[in-house]
């Protein structure tokens, strides 16, 4: 399965959730099937949008979806952990496991050494092809991405 064909996937369920999408073509491919102000891509650092949805999950009643690639995945095994340790039922974590960094070129990853879906709940690995797909760029800026999620999540807009 192409990596945009699971994000698909995964939309078709959502309603009111909060998306944290991974750094990379999982937060372009995210945008260009289903933009929303619920959405927020983590452009540029690589590895945190765990930790921004767990933070999220433990402070609100959102529910949350997390879309993690596999290398975003491995530089967050601590982040797992405490997604254990806290175990918020209002979250749900998606691995995309293409076997390498597909956005930047290809390198090899080792998510093959690990088990994600046994380090913590709610945690779904979907395996999917090694293509960096061709979706275009995001056209806000971090800041820009920012005020609109923060403002989508209010609690004024829950
Ligand atoms: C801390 C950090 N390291 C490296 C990068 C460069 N970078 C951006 S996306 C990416 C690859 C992401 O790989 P993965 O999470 O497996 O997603 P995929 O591209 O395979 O869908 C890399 C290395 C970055 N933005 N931040
Ligand atoms: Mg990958």
């Amino acid at each position: 399965m192409k990596r945009i064909d699971a994000i698909k996937k995964i939309m078709e369920n959502v309603t009111d959730e909060v998306i944290i999408a991974s750094t990379g073509m999982i937060s372009r491919e995210l945008h260009h099937v289903k933009d929303r102000p619920r959405n927020f891509y983590m452009m540029g650092s690589m590895g945190n949008a765990l930790g921004i949805g767990l933070g999220i999950a433990i402070s609100s009643e959102h529910k949350v979806i997390v879309i993690s690639g596999d290398g975003a995945a491995l530089m967050s095994l601590g982040t797992m952990v405490l997604h254990k340790k806290l175990d918020p039922g209002n979250l749900k974590h998606y691995i995309l496991d293409n076997g390498c960094h597909s956005t930047t070129g290809g390198q090899p990853t080792c998510s093959d050494m690990v088990d994600f879906a046994s380090l913590a709940p709610n945690t779904e690995v979907i395996i999917v092809s090694k293509e960096k797909g061709d979706s275009p760029r995001i056209p806000f800026s971090p800041k820009e991405i920012t005020e609109r999620f923060r403002n989508a999540i209010s609690a004024d807009n829950t």
